[in-house]
């Protein structure tokens, strides 16, 4: 009788409480750093005018002057091509796509491109503008870098130009991450390119590794600006432009997300040891922080509670609830979780002496550990159950 009333009261418990966790509010993923300015690949071929926020401006070529193409090297890759000059007559084209978000004043962010080309044979310039409808003039420019005739690359460096001594190749793809300090109003660059370059490198001229906007001002940034000046001939190709909003990003949007929870889930990582560590030093955060937002609370019980994989013996992963690497979520991991104790107890570097469980943990872990034990033990009597 009183292990019944046990079972049934331990299920109460449990019912209870899961109803509890699911009035919490639902933690929300933390949004991707890299947002997609174009990739070209959803575009229809012909002029990048008036597709999704691209503007070009008339120029001598009108809004030709910038062409969405099929990739020469690549049949499976659409990319933006800057239009020859014409009859050998020097010509400024610029293009312009306004950002959904801009990069605000007093924010740090980073602007990644790649850019290939056959013929170093006219200056093509990038960067953010902080002028609304950037058009038909370079004081719209405030971060700005330019490729130029002898293969190398011009920073913007407040009123004029620094070239750095680099030297690009022809027919490769070139990445450029440049890392937009728009509270210091500087720019600092890195390029790598398929072979001739292939570590990320910052490019520096001498000591000095930070270049300023043309200008310096309080506003945000809200256009990418292009703009190609004097004679351009040859093929000209531009792909894959992203905005990090959030700060220093030097990772290759190309390579697409990075899971960071493939180690927990993968079978690589399940010494008790090893596995804490790496969530520790690496994630940062403590075990059981199945949202990976940094703490270990009642929105983790929400979201694993949700993934519906307790005690099914169901693959499970680190979102899961599967937080000691046996593949499932069952009651260990909650002791693995619940002993490492950073359950309700804030962000893991905030806290510098890492305290005991407290007594509701406690209590909400042997309620749960009670629940396993007496169902098994139910089941393997064969007992029918009535509560
Ligand atoms: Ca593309
Ligand atoms: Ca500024
Ligand atoms: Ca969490
Ligand atoms: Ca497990």
């Amino acid at each position: 009788m009183f292990r019944r009333i046990l079972r049934c009261s331990s299920k109460f418990v449990g019912a209870m409480i899961f109803s509890l966790l699911l009035t919490l509010p639902f933690p929300q993923p933390a949004p991707a750093a890299w947002e997609s300015i174009d990739t070209f690949e959803e575009r229809s071929l012909g002029s990048i005018h008036d597709q999704g926020n691209w503007v070009v401006n008339e120029g001598a070529l009108g809004t030709d002057a910038f062409e969405v193409i099929v990739d020469p090297t690549d049949a499976n890759n659409q990319v933006m091509f800057a239009a020859e000059t014409i009859d050998n007559t020097p010509n400024v084209e610029d293009m312009f796509f306004e950002l959904d978000r801009p990069l605000e004043d007093g924010t740090v962010g980073t602007l990644y491109f790649r850019f290939r080309t056959d013929a170093f044979e006219s200056h093509i310039n990038f960067g953010l503008s902080d002028v609304a409808e950037p058009t038909g003039t370079w004081n719209h420019f405030e971060a700005q870098i330019r490729d130029n005739q002898d293969g190398g690359l011009d920073f913007r460096d407040g009123g004029g130009f620094t070239n750095v001594l680099v030297d690009l190749p022809l027919d490769e793809w070139i990445s450029v991450w440049m890392v937009i300090d728009n509270a210091d109003d500087l720019t600092q660059n890195y390029i790598q390119t398929e072979a001739s370059i292939p570590e990320q490198t910052q490019l520096t001229a001498g000591a000095q590794d930070e270049f300023a906007f043309r200008f310096g001002t309080d506003e945000p940034l809200n256009n990418f600006f292009l703009r190609a000046g004097g004679n351009h001939f040859g093929e000209w190709i531009l792909d894959d432009i992203y905005l990090d909003l959030s700060g220093e990003n030097l990772t290759d949007p190309n390579d697409g997300p990075v899971d960071p929870l493939a180690p927990l889930d993968d079978g690589s990582l399940t010494d008790p040891t090893e596995r804490a560590d790496y969530v520790h030093n690496v994630l940062q955060t403590w075990m059981g922080d199945a949202n990976v937002d940094g703490e270990f609370n009642s929105g983790d019980l929400v979201f694993v509670f949700t993934a519906g994989k307790y005690e099914t013996n169901e693959a499970a992963g680190w979102a899961q609830g599967d937080w000691d690497g046996d593949g499932a979520f069952g009651s260990s991991d909650f002791v693995v979780a619940f002993s490492d104790g950073g359950y309700e107890v804030g962000p893991r570097q905030a806290v510098r002496a890492v305290p005991e469980p407290s007594g509701l943990t406690l209590l909400l872990l042997a309620g749960l550990m009670s629940q396993r034990a007496l169902r098994q033990k139910s089941h393997k009597r064969g007992q029918a159950s009535f509560c």
